[in-house]
């Protein structure tokens, strides 16, 4: 008895509390867990905060040891039960912007009730136990030896670097990209969690509270001179007036496939064709960053570059943006879906869609699958786009409809007995798998265009299909090399390999081919505002319409480099663009300064949330800043 009399009770709290949250974690929340791995590390994140937080209590005198421990156990199952109630409303974890959104405090205060379970109880049991060891001097509470305090601080700070190595290996650039809630959570715990957020939240706050509208004018004058007014739309305006527009995200497709094989076959036998019937753009660049998928949809509905060192979809969903679903709304009263069979916080995309002003998003509780009909990620795309259908039949039309395909995402794995065309044979299984995922994709495009012809949708629709970025990193270089039947992938092949499909196809429309217009996803705003004979003047946009005549001459990417009509500058030298060969970087200058300054521009308007201060209509800043 004496022993046990003689653990510090700080201890003993930390061990409580950790169990305590990983049970939560495993049982109350629905945290998705795929792999032991994962298993591990949500035991170990429970484990190091808990004790990182309690074992503070070694430096304490013991009368605010007791306060310490007893305050910081009552924080932390406020923590737990706050987020679970809310988690149990939104499928989603607590945020500081949240808090401040009046409507989904709201949401919650009136369904308080039902949020909380009988069972809940059993989660301050960790809080009891603790109050009545302290009330009954259970465990030791004392001044500790200055030995004993240094082992304590080395104890707890291994396990909390052992825990964010484990959570990088488990997610690189997990604080980088956010990627999704969930990940963080079951990653380093709601309190890092929360952290995080306060620090991200804060940083952001703070730029935009120093920011004023005087830098637009700034900005407006360089894309009135170097944008819009060099643009010459060609026939092709207003050509979906009254149509949908339906636009698919093609993960990780890459244009090298197009009009390729692979053992004497056709990889996209489906894409091949349907291009060919279309306009297709050969040198269409993705300029997507950190945020992959989440900053091609970016770039896409505001013409805008990505953030250098985060996902904008995630530290920049509350700004004001003058959205593609905004301005059609506005213009032709269009509603716009996104269909996605992923969770709606991934990327933070249930926030950011309301800030875009999407109408709705069907996202994965949307669809009906079983884990028989999931490839990679989730739902295999033919069952994705199959549901997706009824969907849509429901939808009032014209509509603007965006859809997400999954499969054929990174590490491109599937069931042989699903796969139609062989792997490829290289020292990368990633390369090898990338065909067969691709073919499965190109199947599910094929079914879902005929879906939409047997419903009636296609004649009324144009619709665009585009890769949203690369799936095969330069990590894998030798084998595309070898793919290739190249010697070596030098950094202008690189660049070359950031290619990706873009089609836009109008149904009943004869004058289409192949385009090689130098072109990137910053153009893809102004040509669908374009189409739908939307006169967007004032617009504060860094991408032309694809059909325009006169175009800016060249596309930035987000990493620096940068393509221009002659030459390619890339990790600091410049390229011939027709030879591949190195040339004077002087040549490089013009393009590489210009592509610089959009992007400051471009970063400018999203850290200091500028567009709160422009008014659209009237091409000014706006005379009244209420903010
Ligand atoms: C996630 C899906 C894939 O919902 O869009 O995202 P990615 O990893 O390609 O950015
Ligand atoms: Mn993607």
């Amino acid at each position: 008895m004496n022993r046990i009399k003689r653990i510090p009770l700080f201890i003993i709290a930390a061990i409580l509390v950790a169990i305590k949250t990983y049970v939560v974690y495993r049982f109350y929340f629905d945290l998705s867990i795929e792999s032991l791995f994962q298993e591990i590390i949500l035991l170990v994140n429970a484990f190091a905060i808990s004790m990182f937080l309690f074992f503070i209590a070694v430096w304490l005198k013991p009368k605010s040891q007791k306060r310490y421990i007893l305050t910081t156990a009552i924080v932390l199952s406020i923590i737990i039960m706050a987020n679970l109630m809310y988690y149990r409303n939104f499928t989603d974890f607590v945020t500081v912007p949240t808090l401040f959104q009046v409507n989904n405090a709201g949401d919650l205060g009136t369904s308080v009730a039902s949020l909380v379970y009988f069972s809940d109880i059993l989660l301050f049991l960790d809080l009891a136990l603790i109050m009545t060891f302290i009330k009954l001097n259970t465990f030791s509470i004392e001044q500790f030896s200055s030995q004993f305090r240094k082992r304590i601080v080395a104890i707890s700070m291994t396990a909390v670097i052992v825990n964010l190595v484990l959570a990088e290996i488990e997610r690189p650039m997990l604080f980088q990209r956010g990627f999704d809630r969930e990940y963080l959570v079951k990653n380093v715990g709601l309190p890092v969690f929360h952290a995080y957020d306060l620090v991200m939240t804060t940083s952001t706050q703070s730029k935009r509270l120093f920011a004023d509208g005087s830098g637009m004018d700034e900005i407006d004058d360089y894309v009135s001179q170097n944008v819009r007014e060099i643009e010459n739309p060609i026939d092709l305006t207003g050509v979906a007036e009254d149509k949908n527009v339906i636009y698919i995200a093609v993960e990780s497709m890459q244009s090298f496939l197009i009009d390729e094989t692979l053992h004497g076959e056709e990889v996209l036998p489906f894409l091949n064709e349907f291009k060919e019937d279309s306009y297709y753009f050969e040198n269409f660049y993705h300029q997507t960053g950190l945020g992959k998928t989440s900053d091609h949809e970016f770039v896409l509905d505001n013409s805008l570059y990505p953030l250098p060192n985060s996902a904008a979809f995630f530290t920049h969903a509350q700004n004001e943006y003058n959205s593609l679903p905004k301005i059609i709304q506005e213009e032709l009263g269009y509603d716009s879906y996104t269909f996605h069979a992923n969770n709606g916080s991934f990327w933070n995309r249930n926030v950011m869609y309301e800030t875009l002003g999407y109408n709705e998003f069907f996202d994965v509780e949307s669809y009906e699958f079983e884990e028989s009909d999931e490839i990679g990620w989730g739902l295999n795309d033919k069952k994705f786009f199959d549901q997706s259908i009824d969907i849509m039949k429901e939808l009032d039309e014209p509509y603007y409809a965006k859809f997400i395909t999954l499969t054929h995402h990174f590490p491109f794995e599937m069931p042989e007995e699903d796969a139609t065309i062989d792997q490829f044979d290289s020292s990368s299984v990633t390369l090898n798998q990338y065909f067969q995922t691709a073919r499965y994709t190109d199947e599910a495009l094929e079914q879902f265009i005929n879906q939409l012809k047997e419903e009636g949708i296609y004649e009324d629709s144009i619709i665009v299909m585009m890769g949203d970025h690369y799936g095969i990193s330069s990590y894998h270089n030798e084998a595309m090399a070898n793919y290739l039947g190249e010697d070596e992938i030098t950094p202008y092949d690189e660049v070359k390999l950031q290619r990706v499909p873009m089609i836009i196809h109008i149904p009943g429309h004869e004058d289409t081919g192949t385009l090689s217009t130098l072109s990137g996803q910053i153009d893809y705003k102004p040509t669908v505002l374009n189409m739908l004979g939307i006169e967007n003047e004032n617009d504060i946009v860094f991408g032309n319409d694809l059909f325009s005549q006169e175009r800016k001459d060249f596309i930035a990417f987000r990493d620096g480099r940068v393509v221009g009509e002659d030459y390619i500058y890339a990790s600091g030298n410049c390229y011939e663009d027709e030879t591949g060969e190195l040339v004077e970087e002087a040549n490089c200058d013009r393009i590489r300064e210009q592509a610089e300054q959009e992007l400051n521009y471009s970063d400018e308007i999203i850290y200091g949330d500028l567009f709160r201060f422009y008014d659209f209509e009237q091409g000014e800043i706006a005379e009244e800043n209420n903010e």
